[in-house]
């Protein structure tokens, strides 16, 4: 597989964590709104990652969830595993919710 070098991760992780930011940063957890926020993630992500023209078939899934009050310590983070299947995690959180958007590039 085709190595995907780190200037591409730094800026598909600033891409990915924008994207997050313009659809729940402003907004605190809401249940009924998970759908429609995983949803928009999802396809903001995937419609920027077909623009890099890359020869991958990608799978996104993003995973909201709500802040329990337990402290998930992590920091963005981007890292293509290119010995086997391509994959990056780009975690955020926000007062009330964490969001974890996960791409796998086959
Ligand atoms: C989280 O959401 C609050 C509103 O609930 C907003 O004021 C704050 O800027 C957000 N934090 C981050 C890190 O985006
Ligand atoms: C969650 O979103 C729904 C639909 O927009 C809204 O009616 C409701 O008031 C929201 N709940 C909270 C706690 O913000
Ligand atoms: C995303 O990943 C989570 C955890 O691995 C899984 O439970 C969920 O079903 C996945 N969602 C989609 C849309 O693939």
């Amino acid at each position: 597989m085709e190595e995907y070098n780190s200037g591409e991760e730094t800026s598909f992780l600033l891409f990915v964590s924008q994207c997050i930011e313009g659809v729940i940063g402003g907004t605190d957890y809401n249940q009924s709104k998970i759908n429609q926020w995983t949803a928009s993630i999802v396809e903001h992500s995937l419609t920027h990652l077909v623009k890099q023209g890359r020869p991958f078939k990608y799978i996104v899934n993003c995973t909201i969830m709500q802040k329990s009050g337990a402290g998930l310590h992590t920091a963005n983070s981007c890292y293509w595993d290119t010995a086997t299947d391509g994959s990056c995690t780009v975690r955020w959180e926000n007062r009330t919710m964490y969001c974890v958007v996960s791409v796998f590039g086959l």
